[in-house]
């Protein structure tokens, strides 16, 4: 199994026959609309497969019946299973009675409703009435390809969409992509790179985008794109892109037009402006909210959508990074046109293997606020280490921010329930590409399916989803699913003890993301070394985010500060991250900070081994070709982890000046950054 099939095997399950009775014939209520007979296609062909039986269509009376409710929500779904038949008497007697009902508002809820009776079965679980329905209306993928078919921030190989094929050539793999998508409840995408280039707003590239559109239209999806602020001037060649000149604004709703004549359901643009030398409406003395207003003046008559990246961060030597999008947004709030969204990432910095909450979440009641997750391991360890978002997913949404009183968690902000915005939405920075089995690491295929799942519903469990997944993708085996399960539960804290313990943060290579470079001191921005972050000296180690410091914490409603303001109190997966702690102080743990810093860095590397244990274990129950991909990333996750304890112990002890206390570096701090240097020449 090369796992091009991702979780979507639907192979002959072996009690096919408790299901098969159910998986005689087909009937619907509804008319036929392309995402219908995507539906129906989807469960002819997933229940001929995990069942040995293949339906046929009835028009009404089917075993499978699809079902018209009104009043059940936009996309959500409920299925009922005929009880009477259960208690059954046994079988031919009651073949042709038993039936299962789907029944939704809409073609869309059927289609979710069919991914979830075939998440079952895959499953063997018994089959059970249910009702569902998503949590935030939109739940988005973002890619970062960019035009000449790489990836930023990519490691699964190229870009999916093959610019230079289209419009000509579709790949059927974009029909696989938008499958896979809508099997997890994934309705909109954004194809291009946020860092975006102009090329997109030419009759050229919308007529290649337009081709994915139609692509992806039948499984549910909305196509949205990323736009560079500055196009009214690279591409309409205007003298200015001043989001408040009437020429520009005219360009925008020209060129939007353009789009909606091609795209009838497009979902609007994605952009990030005024960060990282993008583009955008600072440049002009205009505010992010002018910039966005205006491209949602455009959108608004075709019910478009703006969503304006919050991820901005000026190179400021004596400020703290963690303030800046707060600085400039928080004044912005209910400044927004109705139809923006500004989009978060969970953290302050960007996408640590840790990070506390943004504190935007609990600052901004008048606007609509959509939550960004990385799914692609740009921090978490490239594709050679095993990383369950899930967990730093569920930590992030289920953290208070107080905004309304306790209990106002972050995804009570991002699904409306707190402020009943309109417009809700969870994204993830794709971490797809043109690798076989599409995320590199195979285990990073349950990142993927752990965003779509948590978008839909965010109370799911991240063990719940281990389970989903391990089962439909990797074994059914109880004994061996439950180990497969607990290695991706461990993931997270293992890789977090050997990179950054005890909340150090940003401490990685300047080009190489995976990998460590604690001692970078010069880059062309200070907020992007390591020393700006952990601020190590002879005294201790740590950024001290309280008054004493920058006071970063004063950010959060008092309540959330609370819990951090006293490094004594401080869960220790936070400390350094709010405070400058004394090598030598103790810690709630008994060790002092320095030894615990090695203690952990040390343990992360025992970790990795007991992961191989685990994942050897499963020789001869999960497939042989997985099985030994996954073992050769596990075997490099090793040697990478402990690089990363060597050098930081080495590199620290520098400051510490006290014996390593756990673990026994392999190398001389010289020969470790001289491997560093290395890993980044071009
Ligand atoms: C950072 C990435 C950079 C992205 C940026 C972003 O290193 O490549 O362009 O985030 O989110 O994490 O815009």
């Amino acid at each position: 199994d090369d796992g091009y099939r991702l979780w979507l095997k639907f192979d002959k399950v072996a009690s096919a026959a408790r299901y098969a009775p159910y998986a005689k014939s087909i009937s619907s209520e509804f008319a036929s609309t392309p995402i219908l007979e995507t539906a129906k296609k989807e469960l002819t062909n997933g229940l001929k497969g995990l069942t040995g039986v293949a339906p046929i269509s009835l028009t009404q009376n089917g075993s499978i019946q699809l079902m018209k409710d009104s009043k059940i929500p936009e996309e959500g779904f409920e299925i009922q299973v005929d009880q009477k038949s259960k208690i059954s008497v046994e079988g031919a007697s009651i073949v042709g009675r038993k039936y299962i009902r789907i029944i939704a508002s809409s073609d869309r809820g059927i289609l979710y409703g069919v991914f979830e009776l075939l998440r079952m079965i895959q499953q063997e679980k018994p089959l059970a009435n249910l009702s569902s329905s998503p949590k935030v209306k939109f739940r988005m993928l973002n890619h970062w390809d960019n035009v000449m078919g790489t990836i930023e921030r990519g490691y699964a190989g190229a870009s999916l969409w093959k610019w230079y094929e289209l419009p000509e050539t579709v790949d059927p793999r974009y029909t696989d992509y938008a499958r896979a998508n809508a099997s997890i409840g994934i309705n909109a995408v954004s194809v291009n790179n946020v860092n975006a280039s102009a090329r997109f707003m030419t009759p050229e590239y919308l007529a290649k985008v337009k081709v994915l559109a139609d692509v992806f239209r039948p499984y549910g999806i909305k196509l949205f794109l990323s736009v560079n602020f500055a196009s009214p001037k690279l591409v309409g060649k205007l003298k200015t892109s001043d989001p408040l000149d009437p020429q520009v604004r005219a360009w925008w709703t020209a060129k939007t037009k353009e789009i909606y004549a091609q795209i009838p359901d497009f979902g609007g643009f994605l952009v990030k402006a005024n960060s990282e030398g993008e583009p955008g409406p600072q440049e002009f003395g205009r505010t992010h909210a002018d910039g966005a207003n205006m491209l949602a003046e455009a959108v608004k008559p075709f019910n478009g959508i703006v969503i304006w990246r919050a991820f901005v961060y000026a190179p400021n030597p004596n400020g703290d990074r963690f303030k800046e999008a707060y600085n400039d947004f928080k004044p912005l709030d209910g400044t927004f046109a109705k139809n923006v969204i500004v989009q978060v990432k969970n953290g302050p910095i960007d996408f640590q293997p840790r990070e506390p909450f943004h504190p935007l979440f609990g600052a901004m009641p008048k606007t609509p606020l959509a939550l960004e997750f990385q799914i692609t391991q740009e921090y978490t360890g490239f594709s050679t280490n095993v990383f369950y978002q899930s967990i730093l997913f569920k930590e992030c949404l289920d953290s208070d921010t107080y905004q309304n009183g306790k209990g106002s968690t972050v995804a009570k902000v991002i699904d409306g329930s707190l402020g009943n915005e309109q417009i809700t939405m969870m994204a993830g920075v794709a971490n797809t590409g043109s690798d076989r089995n599409w995320t590199g690491h195979l285990l990073s295929q349950a990142n993927w399916y752990a965003f779509g799942r948590l978008a839909w519903d965010h109370t799911l469990s991240s063990e719940q989803i281990a389970d989903e997944w391990v089962k439909q993708t990797l074994t059914r085996d109880e004994k061996a699913a439950k180990t497969a399960s607990d290695i991706l539960m461990k993931s997270r804290d293992t890789y977090v003890k050997f990179t950054t313990p005890l909340g150090l943060h940003h401490v990685m290579g300047q080009s190489i993301h995976w990998g460590p470079e604690p001692w970078l001191e010069r880059s062309q921005r200070p907020d992007w070394t390591s020393i700006y972050y952990h601020r190590a000296d002879s005294v201790g180690l740590g950024f001290d985010r309280k008054a004493s410091g920058s006071n970063a914490l004063s950010l959060y409603h008092p309540s959330v500060a609370q819990q951090w303001l006293d490094p004594a109190k401080t869960d220790l997966n936070y400390l350094l991250w709010f405070h400058h702690v004394g090598w030598q102080e103790k810690l709630s743990t008994g060790r002092t900070l320095w030894d615990e810093f090695c203690y952990r860095s040390n343990t992360g590397v025992q970790e990795v081994k007991d992961l191989q244990k685990d994942w050897d274990s499963l020789q001869g129950k999960v497939d042989p070709e997985i099985f030994a991909d996954v073992r050769g990333r596990l075997a490099a996750q090793q040697r990478e982890s402990v690089l990363w304890r060597d050098a930081h112990l080495l590199y620290f002890q520098t400051y510490s000046k006290l014996p390593i206390s756990y673990g026994t570096p392999a190398r001389t701090l010289a020969e470790i950054k001289e491997i560093v240097r290395i890993y980044q020449l071009k």
